[in-house]
């Protein structure tokens, strides 16, 4: 699929109703817009949603690292692999706290804790509940992500006071199975189901550069936008590469300017969503990211490292932001730190 000349205009309908029956069509002729048809477009959807001089700061931690039964193919906590990542037992309740108030107080807003479990036992799952009510107290937003959740679990959590559980479907259903083989995608469309019956909120993307087509791409954003509810956050990873997995570590990364039509597509077809510049960041020049945050994304992870692997340093993040005169809580963060101008 290759981008057209052509600037006829497909109908994206009311700028702030979602929609749950997209067609591959309708998809494809946005993605395929000329690049600043595109960009206006998307840039219409998110003014009429969002405050497009905002952005918000959320951190990861892995509270449970590596040995995970799951065989995702780019994935460095995967047992099935030989990566550099050495297997952790969950976390004590004090130190992720300490994290979780370290992240506040280094300007975020959202505390993700990330568990490699296919699904977590029951006796586990009431520490992280524990961890979900004090990280809470904090003032923080809470968000958990566990692998797969049976329906009373989901409950649990939601009465522990969790705001958003992290699901990705990851890829298209076409190209998943390439990828993994242990839980299928349907296990990953009930997990989302009992989440959200739950009432909790959902956060759910993808990965790009794993080898997949821009088709596939295009798939997995239909997937999302068509789910019966639109998940409250769309991460967008872009493949931070690992060695020793099957997800080919030497191939090219994803042409930047297919990321931004990618999260602009994300803007448009999930108009109330917010659309997450997740994993892969730390490939990406400023202007690359500039260009995703004008298409839409306004969320982003802080922290020198995601779960196994790096992110940007937040010096560099709150730099580029102030250039772009966004706002977040890192301006907090500044301000806190200069105490004779904050005086002033
Ligand atoms: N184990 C849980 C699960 O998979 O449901 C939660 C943690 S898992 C690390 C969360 C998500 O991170 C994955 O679904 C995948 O989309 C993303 N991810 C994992 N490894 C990645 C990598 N190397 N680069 C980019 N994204 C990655
Ligand atoms: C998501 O979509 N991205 C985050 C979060 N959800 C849990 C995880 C990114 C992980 C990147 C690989 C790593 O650091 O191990
Ligand atoms: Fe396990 Fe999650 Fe990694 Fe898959 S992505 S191997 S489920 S930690």
């Amino acid at each position: 699929m290759s981008a057209s000349t052509n600037s006829s205009r497909p109908d994206i309908g009311p700028l702030s109703e979602p929609r749950h029956d997209w067609t591959r069509s309708d998809a494809e002729a946005i993605y395929n817009l000329p690049f600043s048809d595109l960009i206006f477009q998307a840039q219409s959807v998110h003014r009429a949603n969002f405050d497009p001089n905002h952005i918000e700061t959320a951190s990861l931690l892995s509270i449970k690292t590596g040995g995970c039964p799951e065989d995702c193919g780019y994935c460095s906590q995967s047992a099935h692999y030989d990566t550099d990542v050495k297997a952790t037992k969950l976390m004590d309740h004090q130190a992720v706290l300490d994290t979780a108030r370290r992240a506040r107080d280094n300007g975020a807003s959202r505390f993700c804790m990330a568990a490699a479990w296919r699904n977590p036992k029951d006796r586990d799952l009431d520490r992280v509940c524990d961890m979900v009510s004090a990280v809470k107290d904090l003032g923080m937003e809470t968000c958990v992500t566990l692998g797969m959740l049976a329906p009373a679990q989901a409950h649990r959590l939601r009465d522990a006071g969790l705001d958003f559980y992290n699901h990705n479907v990851d890829t298209s259903p076409e190209f998943y199975g390439h990828i993994i083989t242990t839980r299928t995608m349907q296990d990953r469309i009930d997990t989302l189901a009992h989440a959200r019956d739950a009432g909790l909120k959902i956060c759910c993307g993808g990965i790009i550069g794993m080898g997949e087509q821009v088709d596939d791409r295009v798939g997995m954003l239909i997937l999302l936008a068509n789910l019966p509810s639109h998940p409250e956050s769309v991460p967008i990873n872009m493949w931070n590469k690992v060695k020793g997995v099957p997800v080919n570590d030497t191939a090219d990364r994803p042409d930047p300017i297919a990321l931004v039509r990618m999260v602009a597509l994300a803007r448009i077809m999930m108009p109330k969503s917010v659309v997450r510049l997740s994993a892969g960041r730390q490939y990406m020049t400023d202007e690359l990211q500039a260009l995703c945050f004008v298409a839409g994304a306004s969320s982003i992870f802080i922290g020198d490292v995601l779960l196994t692997t790096k992110n940007p340093q937040t010096v560099r993040d709150a730099e580029l932001l102030d250039r772009l005169g966004i706002r977040s809580r890192l301006d907090d963060v500044r301000v806190a730190a200069m105490p004779s101008q904050a005086a002033e």
